[in-house]
C-alpha cells in the first residue's frame, strides 16, 4: 500500500473544487496528464468543479482547451500540479492560492513543493502515473474515452512513440488499459505530428 498515492486519492475525494496546473510551454504530457485528470474527475465526480489552467498552444489544442477562472475559485480548492519539476516552471502563478497543493511528477526531484509530493522517475510520464493511480484505486473513479485519449497522447509523446528506454512493461500495461476505451492510436499520433496551421482541422476529428 502506497501512502502517498492513497493520500492523493483521499484529497481528491475530499475537495469540491480541484484546479489542475502544469508547466509553461506545455508538451503533450503536460497537457495530457492535466486534461486526462480533469476529464476523468469530471466523468467520475460530476458534482465537483474541476478546472485546467495555463496558457494554450495552438498545435496542441486537439488535446483540449484551458479554463479561464477567477481568483476566488482558489478559495478552499485543491490544486494539483502535473509534470512540473520546479515552482518557477508552473504555468499560472496562482498555484499556491488554494487550500492544499499536490505535486505529481516523473522528472528527477529538482525542487520539493506541495503538501503532498509524489515524484517517481521510474514512470515514463505524468500521464502514466495518473493512469496507474486510478487503476490502483478504482473505487469511485471511472476512466472514459476522453481521458484515455489525453493520457495516451502524453505517454506516446514522452516515450518517443514507445521507442525510448523509459517504456517499461508497466507503461505498456497502462496503454493496454487505455486502448480498451476505443481510442484510435493512429489518429492521436497524426494529431501530435501535424503542423500548427492544420491543427484546427484535426481538432474536429480527434
Ligand atoms: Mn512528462
Amino acid at each position: 500500500m502506497d501512502n502517498k498515492k492513497m493520500e492523493i486519492i483521499e484529497a481528491i475525494k475530499k475537495y469540491h473544487t480541484i484546479i489542475i496546473h502544469r508547466h509553461v510551454n506545455p508538451d503533450p504530457d503536460a497537457l495530457g496528464s492535466q486534461l486526462g485528470l480533469k476529464n476523468l474527475l469530471k466523468h467520475s465526480c460530476p458534482s465537483k468543479e474541476v478546472y485546467a489552467v495555463g496558457e494554450e498552444v495552438d498545435k496542441l489544442l486537439f488535446i483540449g482547451d484551458m479554463d479561464v477562472i477567477s481568483d476566488n475559485k482558489y478559495k478552499g480548492a485543491l490544486v494539483i500540479v502535473c509534470d512540473t519539476a520546479n515552482i518557477s516552471r508552473i504555468s499560472d502563478s496562482r498555484y499556491d492560492h488554494g487550500d492544499m497543493l499536490i505535486k505529481i511528477d516523473h522528472h528527477p526531484e529538482y525542487e520539493q513543493f506541495g503538501d503532498i509530493s509524489w515524484v517517481d522517475p521510474s514512470y515514463s510520464s505524468a500521464s502514466e502515473m495518473l493512469v496507474d493511480l486510478f487503476l490502483e484505486y478504482p473505487e469511485g473513479f471511472i476512466m472514459n474515452k476522453e481521458a484515455a485519449k489525453s493520457f495516451f497522447a502524453g505517454i506516446l509523446s514522452d516515450t518517443g512513440n514507445f521507442t525510448n528506454g523509459n517504456t517499461t512493461p508497466r507503461t505498456l500495461k497502462m496503454v493496454s488499459h487505455l486502448r480498451t476505451y476505443n481510442i484510435q492510436p493512429e489518429r492521436i499520433h497524426n494529431s501530435l505530428n501535424v503542423k500548427a496551421k492544420n491543427a484546427s482541422r484535426l481538432q474536429k476529428t480527434f
